[in-house]
């Protein structure tokens, strides 16, 4: 019985901080497509992951972003509340790339996702936050977990967007997006997904109660 109480408490406790970090970003797993998301340029939701992909053709002013707490015009309409713990942005992110023949290939750079968090208070600009693959994080053609230390912004009131420039470098690229979600502790091994933890609680018991009929 002990056994089963303990698996019972890991879910309750996996299940209580899963849902202190679902409360800042809405749809940010895009279930709901891109409900909830204010996104213009190539993006669709594919898979339950959001694409933004960079366009045929050097376009380098092609509006390839994806924004939650604005509506890209720094209004900050409806602003995500950092509660004062977050410490971590974290994503899960794949990119492939590909050629893209009529672009010049000029630039050395490869096509960059930069994501920016803007204090909405701080019309400096000083505190806001920006990160940018290749260098910031790197990115390849298999999911892996991002996460970023955002915790100078906690406490504030931010708008967060992902924005995809297109390089000059003969290259375009698609960047796949998911479970986007603020959070206070770091991610250090992958999370069984909640259904996952149910079966494995419901077969735990169920072995135990087995094994004791015999
Ligand atoms: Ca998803
Ligand atoms: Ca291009
Ligand atoms: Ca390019």
């Amino acid at each position: 019985m002990l056994k089963a109480v303990k698996y019972l408490l890991l879910f309750t406790t996996f299940f209580l901080s899963n849902n202190t970090i679902a409360g800042l970003i809405a749809n940010g797993d895009f279930q709901d497509g891109l409900q909830q998301w204010y996104s213009s340029g190539n993006i669709s939701v594919i898979d339950n992951s959001a694409q933004l992909a960079t366009n045929v053709g050097y376009s380098p002013f092609d509006d390839v972003t994806l924004i939650q707490g604005d509506d890209g015009t720094f209004s900050f309409f409806d602003p995500i509340l950092l509660t004062n713990d977050i410490k971590w942005l974290t994503f899960d992110i794949k990119a492939e790339f590909f050629d893209d023949l009529l672009e010049s290939g000029l630039s050395t750079f490869s096509d960059v996702l930069r994501i920016n968090l803007y204090d909405e208070l701080d019309f400096t600009g000083a505190s806001d936050l920006l990160f940018s693959s290749g260098s910031d994080f790197l990115v390849s053609n298999q999911w892996q977990i991002i996460q970023l230390d955002v915790s100078d912004l906690a406490g504030r009131s931010i708008a967060l967007s992902f924005d995809l420039l297109d390089e000059n470098n003969k290259r375009d690229a698609i960047f796949q997006l998911d479970n986007i979600a603020f959070s206070a502790n770091a991610v250090s091994t992958p999370v069984p997904e909640p259904s996952t933890f149910i079966l494995f609680t419901i077969a735990a018991i169920f072995l135990r109660n087995c094994k004791h009929s015999y």
